[in-house]
């Protein structure tokens, strides 16, 4: 692009030499409109960086050798200044740095301005998991967007501050509880990338991963119309497990038999429950429910009041798949 002669061959110098995809030993793929620009200002101020730095090192370095004290010499007073010098290196770096504002803001503004046609997703963090919101209001685990066409995420956090970032896509923002912050993109190839959590958000923030898939021309609808119906596609327990993963119930949960954040759930259907006031109960659907609706009216003895509750979050049909699921988890077959 903006870049020519010396500029791009020091940049390639200490970027490792790019792909066909705009990935290099440093960077994941570019894979979306503002990933050129954004690499092209990050190599630029790389690249000098580099050269001052050896030039400053490598001159000092000689100047320490070739003036260092030496026996039988007494040092002179310098005795004036060098205007030619000192305006030449002023006026470089005021060049320099006017530069880098300049493609910085320009891209700044670029990345803050949704186009006005942008496809709205909305997206929540909370500790440990991401949901994408369509739309039509199906909500999914991983962010899926159609090809060349701009998307725009409005991003809201349920509990502490998160940010999103998708390396391909060089897009990342915090995600901030009590107030919306927005990003948008356009991605340019279909294909699965990553998308990760930026910001320490505790114990499992390292796993508050997903993937982002990008359709092709003309697949996303069907995707969405697909995944949409999995109520009526699926069979309950698959429903409830898929449920169970997609709205972050396994970031806590494991079916394994293992504790994390909250109790195990497998064979978690009929075992006995008991709670920190020291009452106890058989889980039935009733328990189930209340778990999911109201976490905090029994807490499980051993654990902490953690569980966000999902009122409102997980219709009727959804909590009774989920349900399903869970009566699924014997402890005596291998689920996974
Ligand atoms: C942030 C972590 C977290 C998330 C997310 C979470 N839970 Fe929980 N859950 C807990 C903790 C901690 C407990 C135990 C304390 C309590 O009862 O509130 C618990 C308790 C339960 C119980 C009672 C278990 C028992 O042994 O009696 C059920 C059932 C349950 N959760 C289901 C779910 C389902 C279904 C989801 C997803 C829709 C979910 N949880 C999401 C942390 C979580
Ligand atoms: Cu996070």
């Amino acid at each position: 692009m903006n870049s020519t002669g010396l500029v791009q061959m020091l940049s390639v110098l200490a970027a490792g030499l790019p792909d066909d995809d705009g990935s290099s030993f440093w960077m994941p793929p570019q894979v979306s409109t503002v990933a050129q620009g954004v690499d092209w200002l990050f190599n630029f101020i790389l690249a000098i960086s580099v050269f001052f730095f050896l030039l400053i090192v490598v001159l000092m370095v000689i100047f320490v050798l070739r003036y260092r004290h030496r026996e039988g010499e007494s040092a002179e007073p310098s005795t004036s200044h060098n205007m030619a010098l000192e305006v030449t290196w002023t006026a470089i770096p005021v060049v320099i740095v006017i530069v880098i504002f300049v493609f910085g803001f320009k891209g700044f503004l670029d990345m803050s301005t949704p186009p006005a046609n942008a496809y709205e997703i909305l997206v929540e963090g909370q500790k440990w998991s991401w949901t994408f919101t369509y739309p039509n209001g199906y909500v999914d685990s991983d962010l899926h967007v159609p090809v060349d066409r701009p998307v725009r995420l409005v991003m809201g956090s349920r509990d502490v501050i998160h940010s999103l970032y998708i390396p391909a896509f060089r897009v990342k923002m915090d995600v901030v509880p009590g107030r919306y912050s927005k990003a948008w993109f356009e991605a340019t190839r279909p294909g699965e990338y990553d998308l990760f959590c930026a910001e320490y958000c505790g114990t499992s923030h390292s796993g508050m991963i997903a993937h982002v898939v990008v359709h092709p021309v003309g697949e996303f609808e069907t995707w969405l119309e697909k995944a949409s119906n999995f109520l009526d596609t699926m069979s309950p327990v698959d429903a409830g497990r898929k449920l169970f993963q997609v709205r972050g119930c396994q970031q806590c949960h494991s079916v394994d038999g293992s504790s994390k954040t909250g109790p195990t759930l497998l064979g978690v259907w009929g075992r006995p429950a008991s709670f920190t006031d020291s009452s106890t109960t058989v889980v039935d659907e009733n328990y189930i429910r209340q778990s999911i609706l109201e976490p905090q009216a029994r807490v499980v003895a051993g654990f902490e009041p953690v569980m966000p509750t999902y009122q409102g979050r997980l219709s009727d049909p959804e909590i009774l798949a989920v349900i399903e699921y869970l009566k699924s988890l014997d402890a005596a077959s291998s689920e996974e």
